[in-house]
């Protein structure tokens, strides 16, 4: 994992994003925004200490999303545009990376800057309920990942939007947040 502002160019989202120099974030900075990480790596028994997290944090569900041409078939353009929409949801996401790579953008909370997550395999990322965040794939177009839940998932989206600026969860989420 290695996070880092944004650099904002209207060019093609699966580009690295990077500033020149580069703007480092740390796991803390992240934790400070309620994003937690954890690197379990692949070559070991991952699941095994996957089954601890979960079982520490309540995660009593998962499965498996192959993000790429092959894995979404028609559903794929539409998926790739969706994921990149600034959104909320009333629940974490929580993504273990099994294999491939790809990028969450997250907003920083005080300045409203994007911070780009790059995630590899052993990344273990949890974004809470109410934080704005995007998915995209980089260059090489594919991603696996467990996506773990407390319970039922919590599918739904919700796009910025004036609505999403008053929803109780994100009203939370900025509470814990301290602001
Ligand atoms: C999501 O909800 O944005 C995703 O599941 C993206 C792919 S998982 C790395
Ligand atoms: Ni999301």
């Amino acid at each position: 994992m290695r996070a880092y502002i944004y650099d904002n160019e209207p060019t093609d989202q699966r580009l690295p994003h990077e500033t020149s120099p580069s703007q480092p974030i740390s796991v803390e900075a992240l934790n400070k925004l309620g994003v937690l990480y954890w690197n379990i790596p692949v070559e070991g028994d991952w699941e095994q200490e996957i089954n601890k997290v979960a079982e520490e944090r309540s995660y009593k569900n998962r499965d498996t999303i192959n993000v790429s041409k092959e894995g979404l078939g028609d559903a794929y353009e539409s998926k790739i545009r969706s994921f990149f929409e600034e959104h909320l949801h009333e629940d974490e996401e929580i993504r273990y990376i099994i294999e491939g790579s790809g990028f969450f953008d997250v907003r920083d909370v005080e300045l409203d800057q994007w911070i780009r997550i790059a995630i590899t395999p052993g990344d273990l990322l949890v974004l809470p309920a109410g934080i704005y965040h995007r998915f995209t794939l980089d260059e090489a177009n594919n991603i696996k990942a467990l996506r773990l839940f407390k319970d039922e998932p919590k599918w739904v989206p919700h796009p910025r939007s004036a609505e999403t600026e008053v929803n109780p969860y994100r009203q939370q989420y900025l509470q814990s947040r301290g602001i």
